[in-house]
């Protein structure tokens, strides 16, 4: 799971990247040593309560377990994470972020950062546009002072930039592609520009509905060899939504009023994306104080409070400072940056969770730790296809599955659904 940042230059997305890849002190070591600047990893809650709340009912019923004392730093928590961490049953699963900087005018002719921009991009699942609905910077990231952009056209240029690229890789080789078409059929279009497109993710399936589209939109097009400029743009406007979905952090919202985004949210969500209202800057200021142990604060979360060591350090001055922070970013819905990466994992990429373990019985890996991983899988995923997710030996010499909240045995076929707890026979 890979999410690119976006953006034209100074609207927070270095802020945002910072905010989110922050590691909480008490985040269980993530076997990714920084490979590149831009690419970090944002610790997102999962929206159901860790499977290791089950386990703990369950141990308390058999009377293996004392109910959850006060105390308890892990508020119940039984599970060993190898990654991430689970406090209350709120467990946090990884999210690999890139911050992609280089959107200017012109990004599609290899303007600024362009080719390396764009091959950048083709490697994401899904696009976070950070918008700035101050309007503080024109569309090359000059400041104009307040009111001086505008969100909708900024979101606009990108998609322009987008479309232009892709628009440019079908047309580099369509001459090529349409004779193609002419020697062997129709069919052979689909082959053709499948080829092109693989190379920045597209599907088959992509390709012929986009194919699709051309034919309902224009239905005077005619054959692919007189397709001209409006026919080729709907080719690359469909290949675009459909491989990056697009969603928005309307950044700045401290600065901006309420009805900055408005116009925006209402023709993002028109096309099935998601808007949320951010403050990259104030959701810095609370991770670095989690991170410096100041705040008891776990990612997603929009209230905190002081640590003891906070106590002692924070004067009343960065108190009253974080306290309006924590205000203003719980008056904005869709619960911030962690909220606006959440809803892109589970709503729009609708990924699920499973737990793969070797011992069904007490749900532990072969050192004993309990639901060590949370894995995010794609809806429909089959038992074999967690196998794979897991490792390519667990799913090559895959042999039947075990339900281990039921007990029942499931075949490869069988679909994983949302928290299932799975142990994998396979031979080695
Ligand atoms: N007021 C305000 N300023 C912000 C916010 N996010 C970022 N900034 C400021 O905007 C400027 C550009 O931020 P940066 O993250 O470097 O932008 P990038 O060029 O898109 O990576 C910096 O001065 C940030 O401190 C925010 O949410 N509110
Ligand atoms: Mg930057």
């Amino acid at each position: 799971m890979r999410i690119g940042l976006v953006g034209k230059p100074n609207v927070g997305k270095s802020t945002t990247f910072s905010a989110l890849t922050q590691t909480p002190v008490d985040i269980a070591n993530y076997p990714f040593t920084t490979i590149e600047p831009n690419v970090g990893v944002a610790w997102i809650p999962l929206r159901e309560p860790c499977a290791c709340a089950a386990l703990r009912e369950r141990r308390e019923a058999d009377g293996r377990l004392e109910a959850t004392s006060s105390d308890d730093p892990r508020a119940g928590s039984i599970c060993t994470p190898n990654t991430g961490s689970c406090v209350g049953h709120n467990r946090l699963v990884p999210v690999t972020l890139v911050d992609v900087a280089g959107l200017v005018p012109g990004a599609h002719e290899g303007r600024g950062r362009g080719n390396q921009f764009l091959s950048d991009l083709a490697r994401c699942d899904a696009l976070i546009q950070v918008v700035d609905v101050s309007g503080s910077t024109d569309l090359e990231g000059n400041p104009v002072g307040e009111g001086g952009s505008n969100p909708v056209e900024e979101h606009e240029f990108l998609l322009g930039e987008l479309d232009a690229w892709i628009r440019g890789i079908i047309e580099s080789s369509w001459q090529r592609g349409a004779r193609r078409v002419q020697s062997e059929g129709e069919k052979a279009l689909a082959t053709y520009l499948h080829e092109q497109l693989s190379g920045i993710g597209a599907s088959e399936a992509q390709v012929i509905a986009a194919i699709a589209a051309v034919g309902s939109q224009h239905p005077d097009a005619g054959v692919p060899w007189d397709w001209g400029q409006a026919e080729l743009t709907t080719l690359a406007k469909s290949v675009r939504t459909a491989l990056f979905p697009i969603c928005i952090a309307a950044n700045k919202a401290d600065r901006a009023p309420e009805d900055a985004w408005q116009e925006l949210a209402a023709l993002v969500e028109s096309s099935g994306g998601i808007l949320v209202p951010s403050s990259a800057e104030a959701e810095l200021a609370l991770s670095r104080a989690s991170a410096a142990g100041l705040i008891e604060h776990r990612p997603g979360q929009t209230e905190f409070t002081i640590s003891a060591e906070g106590e002692n350090k924070l004067s009343e001055a960065q108190r009253a400072a974080l306290a309006s922070i924590g205000e203003s970013l719980t008056s904005w819905s869709g619960g911030g940056l962690v909220g606006l990466v959440g809803n892109i994992v589970f709503d729009r990429l609708n990924r699920r969770v499973a737990y793969p373990v070797q011992d069904e019985t007490h749900w532990v890996d072969g050192d004993g730790n309990v639901l060590p991983d949370a894995i995010l899988i794609a809806e429909g995923t089959t038992a074999k296809g967690l196998a794979y997710a897991v490792h390519t030996d667990l799913g090559d010499g895959f042999i039947r599955a075990t339900d281990a909240r039921s007990g029942r045995v499931i075949g490869a076929d069988h679909e994983v659904e949302n928290g299932d707890i799975i142990r994998i026979h396979a031979k080695s």
